[in-house]
């Protein structure tokens, strides 16, 4: 069973404004408690195959990272496509209607270096703005778990340069973020929020210093009716290829692997 909480207006003129916000009580602890042996599984799983699952970039010095787990089960399939999540998600980007991109299970070990600083429409061939990221802890955060950092308004500013996850581009991008002083919003979250991020925001994530591996599901929503851009660099051709199979640019992002989730 699942929860779910009502949004307030003022968490959606927040998100608007600043590119981000957290939600409280999105599901219940008892929710989250049964997620988590199924997002277990769905992660081991995978890792054991070493599949690469289709991804060029390899972060797994940071990450045991499996995405579009709703494929691989039932039960899995139920929490990624939980309503009151993608309510959320249409609420906040303020559209009627919103479809699936892909989901991620991040699982971040005890002692992984912190994420660098990015922008994920970077590597996302959609032709809108309207995309949003929600991050949804399995257990509490701590500050030393590593929970997510975002940069508020940064969603409004272009990025100069190449946004790509690399060394390089994390220091470019942390100065960047310190000249245009974006506030730096972080801190720990309880099991049962979670942060909601527009594609255009910068964000990173802490070092986990805890001696626990920091478990997260991610799931990316689109406004439904939107349309694949001509891939602008090798991820976008890859992203195409995996999450838009067989749909062409200036064509409606509407493959099989993009169910609409809401309404
Ligand atoms: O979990 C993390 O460390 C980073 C996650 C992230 O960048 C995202 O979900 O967009």
């Amino acid at each position: 069973m699942i929860s779910g909480g009502m949004i307030d207006q003022l968490t959606v003129e927040r998100f608007r404004a600043d590119g981000h916000a957290v939600v409280h009580g999105l599901a219940s602890r008892g929710d989250i408690d049964g997620y988590r042996p199924v997002i277990e599984r769905a992660v081991r799983e995978v890792a054991q195959r070493n599949d690469p699952q289709g991804r060029i970039d390899d972060y797994s010095r940071l990450f045991t990272q499996v995405t579009n787990i709703w494929r691989l089960d039932e039960g899995a399939r139920r929490i990624v496509f939980a309503r009151p999540f993608a309510v959320a998600a249409a609420r906040l980007l303020g559209v009627p209607s919103v479809r699936l991109y892909h989901d991620q299970a991040l699982f971040k070990p005890a002692g992984a270096a912190r994420t660098p600083w990015h922008q994920d429409r970077y590597y996302w061939p959609l032709d809108t703005d309207l995309t949003v990221t929600m991050w949804l802890p399995l257990l509490d955060v701590t500050e030393e778990m590593g929970p997510m950092i975002f940069a508020s308004g940064s969603h409004r500013v272009k990025v100069p340069g190449d946004v790509a996850i690399s060394e390089g581009t994390d220091q470019r991008l942390a100065r960047f973020v310190e000249a245009q002083r974006f506030p730096i919003i972080t801190g720990p979250i309880s099991a049962g929020d979670a942060t909601f991020h527009l594609g255009g925001t910068l964000h990173s994530a802490g070092a986990n210093r805890s001696d626990r591996t920091r478990e997260v599901l991610t799931v990316i929503y689109y406004a439904a009716g939107t349309r694949v851009a001509v891939p602008a660099n090798d991820n976008q051709r890859v992203d195409s290829e995996v999450f838009l199979p067989g749909v062409k640019p200036g064509e409606e992002a509407a493959s099989e692997m993009n169910p609409v989730l809401y309404p």
